[in-house]
């Protein structure tokens, strides 16, 4: 539907999207349509254009099926954890050195982009805004957004060139972000070298009828498409091309709820360009079945992540002569992809396959009542990027510390796990041990952190702190020269 038509339909339907709706069997979604005003049919109509109604029989055909997730793609009982590089160890293949001055060539060419995905509605976290207004810094009290963005400035101060950063949002979080942005002009980065991009919403499917939901009478429940739907969202905004202006051959991506993150690790990028790698990863040591991350599995030769909801109970416990669980690279999600790789892969997006989740959504009922389900009662939709990992040609997989580049803001405070006390207590403990290596000592029970723009490592300690200072009150170890105590 064109825009001219849709803002003359204030008051009538268009036949396409008629048509469309009567033969998807989802004319319900109008019952409404002789109450509502002029801004509450455009909200429907706006909404019921962006449906891929090519698309739509496939979801209920999907959502028909008895399991809950698609079976993953490779034959688990033959699968094995593949053979991972060790961040730090001597006994890689690649002496790390020489993957980090590989890295470290890399950015200071600009051949570096990252993409940020943002999109996510953080429900579990319990906020109504994107999470990367989340302020979490433990002394800073700086927002995931600024940490990370600190990053690149940070990769920007030591190598001399921008890291061209693509954020996506989704209709959850797009106009929060943007306005954050522009209140705050890029958080410190060049305009030019960043870009926003918005990926799509998939309809929520109830189970039983195969119906689209209602949660309002000018509201289809919808959601983001999983941050798989950032090839689709970056192809069709120009985002790839405008990687390649900015002369970027490789480009990161990772997630808005880690602060610890280290897309940009110097020693991680040589590994993955020294391995001639399509797709790299970074992984984390699982130690418990019931840890929420996917795993990078591979079966002759094959790697694919298998998220912990799809990977069986059996399975995700079963352990090696050794004690280890037998798949323990643990996915954060940490990516870095040959922006040639994700070329080719955007040609055919659409062919990421669509992983299905039971949950609980709130709909109308046919008298017009807003009922919130304690049980799961709909089908919700998502690709997921790592799918695009057996497609490539060749895999690195490094494994890090969860305590060098994993934190992740998931749970609401006084959660047992990934809660936001957990993750200040990271970025202290982050922050102790870069400094106790650089020779400064910090009182007990003081809180420190590492200002992101302005520290990348030791080297910019020094700069601030001289080796053997102490630091006795909460301090932000930042760029300017500083006064411990
Ligand atoms: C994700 C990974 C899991 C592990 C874990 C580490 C998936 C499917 N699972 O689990 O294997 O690596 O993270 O922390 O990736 N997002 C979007 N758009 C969407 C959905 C999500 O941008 O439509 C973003 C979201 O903002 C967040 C990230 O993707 O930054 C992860 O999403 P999540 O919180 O739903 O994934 P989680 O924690 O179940």
């Amino acid at each position: 539907m064109s825009d001219r038509e849709t803002s003359e339909t204030a008051s009538a339907v268009p036949q396409t999207l008629s048509r469309q709706l009567a033969a998807a069997g989802q004319t319900h979604v109008l019952a409404s349509w002789d109450r509502l005003d002029a801004a509450g049919r455009a909200r429907l109509l706006g909404q019921l254009s962006l449906i891929d109604w090519r698309q739509f029989s496939e979801l209920q055909r999907l959502a028909a099926q008895t399991t809950a997730v698609l079976p993953p793609t490779i034959e688990l009982t033959r699968a094995v954890t593949p053979p991972c590089l060790r961040l730090g160890a001597a006994e890689n293949s690649i002496p790390p050195a020489v993957a980090r001055a590989r890295g470290e060539q890399a950015l200071s060419t600009g051949a570096v982009g990252a993409i940020l995905v943002a999109g996510g509605q953080g429900t579990r976290l319990g906020c109504t805004g994107p999470k990367g207004l989340y302020r979490v810094g433990p002394v800073s009290q700086a927002s995931l957004f600024e940490l990370l963005f600190g990053k690149l400035r940070a990769v920007r101060r030591r190598f001399g060139r921008d890291v061209p950063l693509a954020i996506m949002t989704s209709s959850a979080t797009d106009a929060e972000t943007r306005d954050f942005l522009r209140e705050h002009p890029c958080l410190g980065l060049s305009p030019e070298c960043v870009h926003v991009f918005r990926q799509h919403d998939l309809p929520a499917i109830d189970a039983a009828s195969g119906r689209l939901l209602l949660d309002a009478p000018d509201h289809v429940a919808m959601a983001p498409d999983g941050h798989g739907g950032m090839l689709t969202a970056l192809a069709e905004t120009g985002g790839l091309d405008w990687f390649g202006r900015h002369g970027v051959e490789q480009i990161v991506s990772f997630q808005v709820d880690n602060p610890l993150a280290m897309p940009l690790d110097r020693e991680f990028l040589g590994y993955h360009l020294l391995t001639a790698a399509e797709f790299s990863t970074q992984v984390v040591r699982k130690r418990e079945p019931a840890e929420r991350v996917g795993v990078v599995v591979e079966n002759d030769g094959r790697h694919i992540v298998v998220e912990y909801s799809d990977l069986p109970g059996p399975l995700a416990a079963e352990r090696l002569p050794d004690g280890r669980l037998r798949f323990h690279a643990g996915s954060i999600a940490v990516h870095a992809f040959t922006k040639s790789f994700l070329d080719r892969a955007a040609a055919t997006a659409d062919s990421l396959p669509l992983h299905l989740a039971h949950k609980s959504v709130a709909f109308l009922d046919d008298a017009g009542r807003l009922v919130t389900p304690r049980q799961p009662n709909a089908i919700k939709f998502e690709r997921f990027i790592f799918d695009l990992m057996p497609l490539a040609a060749r895999v690195c997989v490094v494994e890090i510390e969860p305590e060098q580049g994993f934190a992740p803001l998931k749970n609401p405070a006084g959660s047992a796990s990934d809660a936001p006390e957990h993750v200040r207590a990271a970025l202290v403990n982050h922050a102790r041990r870069l400094l106790a290596q650089a020779g400064v000592s910090v009182a007990e029970g003081i809180d420190v952190e590492l200002d992101a723009a302005g520290i990348l490592d030791e080297t910019d300690i020094h700069r601030v702190l001289s080796s053997g200072s102490r630091i006795e009150k909460p301090l932000v170890v930042g760029c300017d020269r500083q006064s411990p105590s």
